[in-house]
């Protein structure tokens, strides 16, 4: 299928594959992003699908007269005004399951990083310090005897949990809803949760329940030996009271891949030995990016062509176009 006459908005940058292969079929136009669209009129009624990686709000979505699709690079889509999309019948596409096996690895790598310091042992050893005699200091923590609660069971989830099952740590999790298909211990609470784990990896979407809900309190319940890994939205964590607890000794260590205002990460976390902390990198591997452009592209393709997108997110109707 291709119909020039059917004009694809990018706005802002994207992964080159998804331009590559829309580009091939669509007329392609490639905006800068800002607070609202500065285009005529006449070029944005020829706009029938969106291709973002960051995000599209309400203004960008009105001054579109003729859109039907969006497509988010990303499984996580809170930068698109979803809401505002579905009252108007537009359908909203995201890339889950292609990135799991990544983040999940990710996060794994982030909780060991976080509790045996290997990215402070290296930078140790790269400045000349191993010397005969000496040797980097033990880890306050390790892996061995954890017991892990998992905020957010979802498709990452529950792949971070089955990577979990080999270290031979306890296994708990905390989601509004239960599932009946896994074994480990469910917390109807957040809150219970914290009490009863040493440590905690939130993998939640950002939504208005999700917002700074884990806070002082949840820190505090966490203790000093507890650590805070969060590979989700760091619109989750309470990043003042998260650096209060890391400084003052009431929570062990975090690691984190994302932050509240990225990529802006705070001088407190910065000074802190006890934070590992990575440019939110959890899905950034070239086959993985690839996958996911590979999808924001066929999510467009086939609604163009079947009516069909591949993966409509649930807040907009998995309606049939034709
Ligand atoms: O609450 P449930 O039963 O819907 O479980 C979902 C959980 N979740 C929450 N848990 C507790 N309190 C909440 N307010 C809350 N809201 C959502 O998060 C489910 O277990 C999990 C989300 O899973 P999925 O929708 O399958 O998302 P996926 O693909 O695992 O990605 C998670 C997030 C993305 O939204 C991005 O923000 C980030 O990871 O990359």
């Amino acid at each position: 299928m291709s119909d020039p006459r059917i004009a694809i908005l990018i706005p802002g940058k994207i992964h080159p594959r998804v331009l590559e292969k829309l580009g091939k079929l669509f007329d392609i136009l490639t905006v800068e992003t800002g607070r609202g669209p500065t285009i005529e009129r006449e070029t944005l009624s020829r706009v029938r699908g969106v291709a973002c990686a960051g995000g599209l709000n309400a203004a960008w979505i009105d001054a579109l007269p003729n859109l039907e699709v969006i497509a988010n690079f990303g499984v996580g889509y809170d930068g698109i005004d979803v809401a505002h999309a579905a009252s108007k019948g537009i359908v909203v596409t995201n890339t889950p399951d292609v990135l799991n096996d990544e983040v999940a690895d990710t996060a794994i790598g982030l909780l060991l990083n976080t509790l045996r310091q290997m990215p402070r042992a290296e930078n140790w050893l790269r400045a000349g310090n191993w010397k005969p005699g000496q040797s980097f200091p033990l880890s306050p923590f390790s892996m061995k005897g954890r017991h892990v609660g998992l905020f957010g069971l979802g498709r990452i989830g529950l792949e971070i949990a089955k990577r979990l099952e080999p270290f031979k740590v306890k296994i708990s999790y905390h989601t509004r809803s239960r599932h009946k298909d896994v074994a480990y211990d469910y917390f109807p609470t957040l809150k219970e949760m914290a009490a009863a784990v040493d440590t905690i990896i939130a993998i939640v979407p950002k939504t208005a329940h999700t917002h700074r809900v884990i806070d002082a309190e949840i820190l505090r319940l966490l203790g000093p030996d507890g650590v805070l890994i969060n590979v989700g939205r760091g619109w989750s964590v309470d990043e003042d009271a998260l650096i209060a607890a890391l400084r003052d000794g009431k929570l062990g260590a975090a690691g984190l891949d994302v932050f509240y205002d990225e990529p802006v990460v705070p001088e407190g976390l910065l000074s802190l030995p006890n934070a590992t902390l990575l440019p939110h990198i959890a899905s950034a591997s070239v086959p993985t990016r690839n996958a996911m452009a590979d999808l924001v592209a066929e999510n467009i393709i086939q609604w163009f062509t079947t009516g069909r997108p591949v993966t409509p997110v649930p807040e907009t109707p998995p309606r049939s176009k034709g």
